[in-house]
């Protein structure tokens, strides 16, 4: 039995094919497609998940490479990223409680307004969100466990797959290795009463073989290696792409992320930094990775 005979759909996952599959036809003859997939995904305990395993990635990456897929018209971006995690454009104002931006009007104290300091910043991420909505090229779909997580990304190839070469695959999302399987699930919450669980956890099987081999097999196919190991993290990297014979591996260490990656491809390897200079502007790592590979894709596409 494969992975999903085993996992039954969830329950919304004719709606979201709906939604992709107008997505996909409104830009199907005008524009390339990006799939971009971010933050982690989690393992539910008990069926009635009260407790669940999760990951750190708070969805900076995807989220911010979002934005800059979008800065190119040609682009359109599906955004497959974990309900709690960070989304393109709100992600500026994650850490600010918004009723501190906001004072009442002194012309009319029925209304609200954005507090002076606030207005450029809030001005200029509106302006970019609109101009992105006037074109309908985002579309955001959330999951929580790895199971929503496989399915979507099941639904959304499939879908893209009439796309050919115009589709790009960007797959930074940090997708669970282990699972516990439905059947062997408890019901309800463990109960403490009961003792400490045993729980045996199995793999998950590597789903950018079936992806690149029968979903996509004309995509642009980035995925992402993260270890905390230096000394393994490129020969791991390089390991990946034999295995799934794709584009490229992104390959970054936990701790240096958003200064240090590395996109390796089958015959050849670029570094992107950040100076302390950039990142103390506020640049991103990930315009530069987004730049670098829209050439790569474009160069492909016309090739
Ligand atoms: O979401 P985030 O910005 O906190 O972290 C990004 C990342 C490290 C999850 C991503 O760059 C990545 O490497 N994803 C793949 C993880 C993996 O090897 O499973």
């Amino acid at each position: 039995m494969n992975w999903y005979e085993e996992n039954p759909a969830p329950i919304n996952a004719d709606l979201i094919q709906s939604q992709v599959q107008s997505f996909c036809s409104l830009h199907h003859q005008k524009r390339s497609i990006v799939l971009v997939t971010s933050g982690g995904t989690t393992i539910p305990f008990e069926k009635n998940t009260v407790r669940f395993i999760d990951n750190f990635s708070q969805g900076t990456r995807g989220s911010a490479s979002t934005e800059y897929f979008l800065q190119d018209e040609d682009m359109a971006v599906i955004f497959l990223y974990r309900s709690t995690t960070l989304r393109p454009f709100v992600r500026h104002f994650a850490h600010t409680n918004f009723l501190e931006m906001l004072q009442r009007d002194p012309q009319d104290l029925s209304q609200l307004q954005v507090k002076s300091e606030h207005v450029s910043k809030v001005m200029t991420t509106w302006q970019d969100y609109q101009k992105v909505k006037m074109n309908n090229r985002l579309l955001e779909v959330g999951f929580t466990t790895l199971t929503d997580y496989l399915w979507y990304l099941k639904i959304v190839c499939q879908t893209l797959k009439p796309l050919g070469a115009r589709a790009l695959l960007y797959l930074a999302a940090a997708v669970s290795d282990f699972y516990i399987p439905r059947q062997d699930m408890a019901e309800h919450k463990l109960q403490s009463s009961e003792g400490a669980p045993t729980v045996q956890l199995k793999m998950v099987p590597k789903m950018l073989a079936p992806l690149v081999m029968d979903w996509v097999p004309q995509a642009f196919v980035v995925s992402f290696k993260l270890e905390t190991d230096e000394s393994i993290l490129l020969s791991k990297a390089r390991k990946a792409l034999q295995t799934y014979k794709h584009s490229l591996v992104v390959a970054n260490l936990l701790e240096s992320r958003k200064e240090r990656v590395i996109l390796v491809e089958a015959s050849s390897e670029d570094l992107i930094l950040m100076s302390v200079e950039e990142l103390s502007k506020g640049h991103e790592i990930e315009e530069k990775i987004v730049q670098n590979l829209l050439t790569k894709f474009k160069k492909k596409l016309e090739s």
